[in-house]
């Protein structure tokens, strides 16, 4: 049944709002063939993945879903969808919330919340809240454990994954595109998070291992971290610079598309926030996420939260190194000792993932979960 959906992003800071929103957007409308509209009000990170937009356009179509700029000025023109969807708790505008209590029949009204492993999620999934105006708001919460909303993922992406991977020339090909030409045995990493004061500790055991290492840095935050230990003042996009056994490339922020297939091309993958931290998880690698940091610590539960869950399974010493990895990279400490021990375990990490990804892709995904939290709702 086709249905229209508004989904409000309000962009907070970097890529995530706009990142797990476009995906969303995108996978509604193909996968289950519903009219989508996608309100963002930071046209700039919205075109930075997806690169083919129209950064000034009001409107435009993109991959089958009505992109619109927030504007700030609320038009009464607007007419309020079946499903609105508000994302990370922004806030609709006044004049939209007028129109949705002068529908006549009542649009589902979801926000959909930041993604944690924490154990309550799945009491507090699908929720209602009544507002004292007499409209009422449903929470829906990802997550990993049944009874939350599940993770976003594309109905064919593990085979898509699995496909690339059998395909050596499709992974070489994709990495000659970006001028990556790794070393043959090198380990390929990922590097994409925020500024991190354990970064050079990382790179010196990385420069004094006893495997090549190559690793690939997409333009952000990390940067200037990485310039300081260089020693240089700019890295141009594709130069390579060589330490040791480390050899460290910068590369261009790529399309959301694209991004997959570095996760998917690299051996490990260092990723942040809350998207990045999803796809590397579909790429079946071992991974080291850099939270988003929260007032009161609060990211450090939700750390723990997670890695609570992901670490059933392995054997003690591996889930302690990478406990430790993790908890180093995250406090911004020394990572040389969790990064060597975290390599004595690599085959067994390595199986984990592609374990855990499997898992979790047994699970329903987020956009099947909203239609069917949709239809239950009618
Ligand atoms: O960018 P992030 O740090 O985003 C966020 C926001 O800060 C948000 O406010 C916060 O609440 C949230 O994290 C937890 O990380 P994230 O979520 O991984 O989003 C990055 C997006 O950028 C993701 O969709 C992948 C995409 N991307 C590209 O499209 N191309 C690239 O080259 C890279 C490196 C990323």
């Amino acid at each position: 049944m086709k249905a229209s959906w508004d989904i409000f992003c309000s962009v907070v800071d970097n890529y995530g709002d706009i990142g797990v929103t476009w995906r969303l957007a995108r996978q509604m409308v193909a996968e289950h063939q519903q009219a989508v509209r996608l309100w963002v009000d930071d046209f700039q990170a919205f075109v930075a993945l997806c690169p083919d937009a129209d950064a000034t356009a009001l409107r435009q179509t993109r991959q089958g879903v009505e992109v619109c700029q927030w504007p700030l000025q609320w038009p009464s023109s607007v007419e309020v969808a079946d499903v609105v969807v508000e994302a990370f708790a922004c806030k609709l505008p006044e004049g939209y919330l007028q129109a949705m209590k002068a529908r006549e029949k009542p649009a589902l009204w979801i926000n959909l919340e930041y993604l944690s492993a924490e154990d309550w999620v799945s009491g507090c999934h699908g929720l209602p809240s009544l507002r004292p105006d007499g409209l009422k708001r449903m929470f829906f919460f990802p997550g990993f454990e049944a009874g939350t909303g599940g993770l976003l993922r594309e109905a064919d992406l593990i085979q898509r994954r699995r496909a690339f991977e059998q395909d050596p020339r499709a992974r070489s090909e994709f990495l000659r595109g970006l001028g990556v030409f790794p070393a043959d045995n090198a380990r390929l990493i990922s590097l994409f998070a925020y500024e991190n004061a354990g970064l050079a500790s990382w790179l010196d055991a990385m420069a004094a291992g006893s495997v090549a290492t190559h690793l690939l840095v997409p333009q952000g935050r990390i940067m200037g971290d990485l310039l300081r230990w260089l020693g240089v003042s700019e890295l141009p996009l594709g130069a390579v610079e060589q330490r040791g056994s480390l050899v460290i490339q910068a590369l261009p922020f790529v399309r959301q598309e694209d991004y997959d297939h570095i996760l998917w091309s690299c051996d490990f993958n260092a990723v942040r926030g809350e998207d990045s931290f999803v796809r590397a998880q579909w790429a079946g690698h071992p991974l080291l996420w850099h939270i988003y940091e929260q007032e009161e610590d609060a990211h450090w539960v939700k750390l723990n939260a997670f890695l609570d869950v992901y670490l059933k399974g392995l054997s003690p010493a591996a889930a302690q190194a990478f406990n430790a990895l993790w908890q180093a990279w995250n406090a911004g400490s020394d990572m040389g000792g969790a990064w060597n021990s975290t390599l004595e375990h690599w085959p067994e990490l390595t199986a984990h993932a592609e374990r855990w990804c499997l898992q979790q892709s047994l699970q329903a995904d987020l956009a099947q979960a909203l239609v069917h939290f949709y239809r239950n709702w009618l």
